[in-house]
């Protein structure tokens, strides 16, 4: 189908993503009469390809997308954020219902079973809206050429095949995107085994018990939606949870308020161990997971009828590797400089293809910066800093150092905490606001933690940790704070409008000690 010229409104576009999801035939949205060659051809329609193409057409070029899905927007709305999202809300209003059974206006929730096949089944049924929003955005209001429904296959770096006919570029950017990585053990193929992508796309029954292998985010993030939703969760991690490679500046005392949280919940945390093999019945439906203790060596068997796997991604590099021979690392990322280029001229890379962290904003600052680089700007992203979050049934949130990270580096460090450092969790209904009041009133335990870590010579903020509600977008604000050449001190943080309650209450902790010349923990 050629939509180049219709204008298709957001209704038609839902319709149309959900039939085209059916078929493989294209839809092709080219200006044939643009005599201009395209400055670039990106690969990959996601996150970092639909950003980079907006950049590069806003700053006057011509560019085409070429994407295997019958929408823009990748992976993001697909089968990763957004089913997320949902999940991680799932779990916390399910938690809430938990904890006040039967007080308040709260029913009895002593049975409660939500169906985590239903909640997966209402995304789907929603999610082609946002699809359709990516298709109408990035056509009629981007003025983004693309060509959707048709995987591109490389000829040579100038060069692009789909469905028959050759596209030709200045450059290409490559943005395929990364796919969930299995651990190579027994079982692994039966009924019951599921990846994130899978189990949007493939789960058909209810879940009973669930063993999540691997201790990732998104393992964190959907153990403890099946636990909330009253699945008995069991995770299985080879390190201690939130202690992974990909997470970097985890403040321990955020980390034992979150896992010792999931613990309270009921999870079952299995750090130290390793999957041996997923066991099945006749029928060829998983019915156990066998671990070993990586010390010890001794096993064990965990009864389930559900196994999620969450041992991360793997960038879809191999193409590329073969026809273009660009640079690759160890695990399959495409290596790129700080410009995104890779190996081969004129073949930049960017997105998840290139490696962690796996995060949207990097997906898109990565899209952008390739843009701006084939048009000619000389423009690097660094992205070794950056704010970072996840959900347990909490929202957590965190940039910058470390409190162990920040002793190791200052003499003078200074801590702001809630509770305050000694004080048990129990004792204090704080930090409390949006999303913890019930709590702070009731189980004041469970109403959150923070802390500030401060140079106490420099008077400037290193890290901010949080967990609780709604504080994740102050973290944006803040992470840009603390990355300025200047930082940001005490003084200043004091110095800010609070909106109180704020969900994190940093400006009015950090007032309480601006005024003292020798900084002391509070
Ligand atoms: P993708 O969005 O995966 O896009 C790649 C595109 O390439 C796809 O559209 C695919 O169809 C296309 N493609 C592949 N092969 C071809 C081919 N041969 N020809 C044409 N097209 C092709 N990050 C966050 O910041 N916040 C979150 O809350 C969050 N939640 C997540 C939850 C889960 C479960 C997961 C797995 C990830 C999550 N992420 C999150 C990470 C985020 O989704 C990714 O970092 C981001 O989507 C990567 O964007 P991308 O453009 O690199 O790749
Ligand atoms: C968001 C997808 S779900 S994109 O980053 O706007 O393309």
């Amino acid at each position: 189908m050629d939509i180049t010229l219709t204008q298709t409104t957001n209704r038609q576009w839902v319709g149309l993503v959900e039939e085209y999801l059916q078929k493989s035939e294209p839809i092709i949205n080219v200006h044939r009469d643009d005599t201009r060659k395209f400055d670039a051809i990106f690969i990959g329609g996601g996150a970092g390809g639909r950003f980079g193409s907006g950049y590069l057409r806003a700053m006057g070029g011509r560019q085409l997308i070429v994407d295997r899905w019958p929408f823009l927007g990748g992976s993001c709305p697909h089968q990763a954020c957004v089913p997320h999202h949902l999940f991680s809300e799932a779990a916390r209003e399910l938690d809430l219902m938990r904890w006040f059974s039967g007080k308040l206006w709260f029913p009895d929730a002593t049975n409660l079973r939500a169906s985590i096949l239903e909640v997966v089944r209402l995304f789907k049924s929603g999610r082609s809206s946002a699809h359709a929003f990516m298709n109408w955005q990035s056509k009629e209001q981007l003025d983004l050429e693309y060509i959707l429904n048709a995987s591109a296959t490389v000829i040579d770096e100038h060069t692009v095949e789909v469905v028959g006919e050759r596209f030709q570029a200045d450059n290409l950017v490559l943005g395929v995107g990364a796919a969930p990585l299995h651990p190579d053990i027994a079982g692994i193929d039966l009924h019951g085994v599921y990846d994130y992508s899978a189990f949007i796309e493939e789960l058909d029954f209810e879940p009973q018990r669930c063993v999540v292998i691997g201790g990732s985010k998104t393992g964190i993030e959907y153990g403890s939606f099946f636990q909330a939703a009253g699945c008995p969760t069991a995770i299985v991690t080879r390190k201690p949870l939130m202690r992974t490679s990909s997470l970097h500046h985890v403040d321990e005392d955020l980390r034992t308020f979150v896992v010792d949280g999931m613990k309270k919940r009921g999870m079952q945390i299995i750090e130290g161990h390793e999957p041996v093999e997923i066991k099945g019945d006749s029928d060829g439906h998983v019915r156990a997971v066998v671990i070993r203790d990586m010390r010890t060596g001794e096993e064990q068997t965990l009864a389930c009828d559900f196994a999620f796997i969450a041992t991360g991604e793997r960038p879809r590099s191999e193409h590329f590797r073969k026809v273009l021979g660009v640079a690759v690392g160890e695990k399959g990322e495409i290596l790129v400089d700080r410009h995104m280029r890779t190996s081969v001229p004129h073949v930049y890379a960017i997105g998840d293809l290139i490696g962690p962290p796996m995060e949207m904003f990097k997906a898109r600052r990565s899209g952008v910066t390739a843009a701006r680089n084939i048009m000619g700007e000389d423009c690097v992203l660094d992205w070794t800093n950056y704010p970072d979050f996840l959900h347990s049934t909490y929202e957590i949130s965190w940039v910058g150092l470390s409190e162990n990270e920040a002793r190791e580096r200052y003499d003078n460090v200074v801590i702001i905490q809630m509770p305050p450092k000694g004080v048990p969790w129990g004792d204090v209904p704080l930090p409390c606001a949006e999303g913890t009041m019930l709590y702070a009133m009731m189980y004041p335990e469970l109403s959150g933690f923070l802390k500030a870590v401060i140079d106490g010579d420099s008077r400037k903020v290193l890290g901010f940790h949080h967990v609780g509600y709604g504080a994740k977008d102050a973290f944006q604000y803040l992470d840009h704070l603390l990355r300025q050449p200047q930082g940001i001190t005490i003084d200043e943080m004091g110095s800010m409008n609070e909106l109180f309650l704020n969900p994190e209450h940093f400006i009015q902790l950090c007032r309480l000690r601006a005024g003292s010349p020798h900084l002391r923990d509070l």
